[in-house]
């Protein structure tokens, strides 16, 4: 940790009074120009900060980015989001996550950054991440479970986006099985679960949630334009990532922590509450054929049963799902 970072973490936590230069020179062991250098730095990454004649230094807002400081700063977990790995730009956070994951990263590692140049999606697809505009985030998890026990992960974790997002800001987005999250059909969010395990078990859960936030339709490449939606552009207002950051992170470590415990029956009721899937008809199309009929529930193990016009019910793991009326 910088004595930058240190510093912001200390005018954050006196809320407003002022501290005093030489002060935080005597404390980081550093000159006072030295303290000025820093905050001059911390201005420069947006944090605003009133210098008070004789007084000394106070916060007064925090930057528009997703700087851990900050976050960390309204954070109410245990252990998600505790440590965060910050970078401005990076192909995927995926990637960075599983080289962690690898070197025996801490549970709940968060690895957070302001722009993708190579999001992905499931099956290799693309995920578009405009630079500053939305939450790029991939989350380290380290249950003890078996790996059967991996695929409902997606489905708890879509559930802590949707309560975060009603939280923050009142908007009601509809989840499409298994990891799409809408609102009024078009897509906001989309969650990729992957897994490293080997022959004693699950080694790493690695929760890559890409969420549009403030963009505007001409952010979106028009490849998604016509499919993509932010939540500036459902609500008309400008949103705070922080806040909806902290927010994701405190559900995801209550549900996963409930999904460990308890089993997925009380998660399930909340993901059939939230589904625009369950009880329509849909077009599930798979690997190897395309089927169609009325999505009835899904399982304890996160399957969506879908019964076709001749009465079969299907068990479907993996599909794209379609809405047919
Ligand atoms: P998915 O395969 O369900 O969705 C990918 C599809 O969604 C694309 O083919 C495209 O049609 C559409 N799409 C692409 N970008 C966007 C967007 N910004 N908004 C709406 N629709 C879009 C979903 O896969 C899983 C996405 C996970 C993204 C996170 S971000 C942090 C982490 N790092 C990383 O590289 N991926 C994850």
């Amino acid at each position: 940790i910088t004595v930058t970072r240190k510093l912001a973490q200390r005018l954050i936590e006196a809320q407003g009074v002022a501290l005093s230069g030489q002060q935080l020179a005597d404390d980081f062991g550093i000159s006072r120009t030295a303290v000025w250098k820093h905050i001059k730095e911390l201005e420069e990454q947006g944090y605003q900060i009133i210098s008070v004649k004789k007084k000394g230094y106070i916060l007064a807002g925090l930057p528009d980015t997703l700087e851990p400081t900050a976050i960390q700063a309204i954070l109410k977990t245990k252990r998600l989001g505790r440590s965060i790995h910050y970078i401005e730009s990076c192909p995927s956070t995926q990637i960075i996550a599983h080289q962690l994951a690898q070197e025996n990263t801490s549970d709940g590692t968060v690895v957070m950054t302001e722009e993708q140049t190579a999001g992905r999606g499931r099956m290799a697809r693309r995920w578009h991440s405009a630079a500053n505009k939305g939450i790029w985030m991939s989350v380290i998890l380290r249950p003890d479970v078996v790996p059967q026990k991996a695929p409902q992960f997606t489905l708890v974790a879509a559930v802590a986006v949707v309560r975060a997002i009603e939280q923050v800001t009142g908007l009601k987005p509809e989840i499409k099985w298994p990891n799409d999250i809408l609102l009024n059909g078009k897509k906001c969010t989309g969650i990729l679960t992957e897994l490293q395990s080997d022959a004693d078990g699950i080694q790493a859960l690695i929760i890559g949630i890409g969420l549009n936030v403030n963009q505007v339709a001409d952010d979106f490449d028009p490849e998604v334009q016509n499919i993509a939606t932010s939540l500036k552009m459902e609500s008309g207002k400008e949103i705070d990532r922080k806040e909806l950051v902290s927010s994701m992170l405190q559900f995801l470590e209550q549900y996963t922590d409930l999904y460990i415990e308890e089993g997925f029956g009380i998660l399930k009721l909340l993901w059939e509450s939230y589904s625009s899937t369950i009880g329509h008809p849909v077009r599930a199309r798979m690997a190897k054929e395309t089927l169609e009929g009325i999505a009835e529930s899904i399982t304890d193990e996160g399957v969506l049963q879908l019964r076709t016009a001749d009465g079969k019910l299907h068990g479907i793991y993996s599909a794209d799902i379609e809405m047919t009326s």
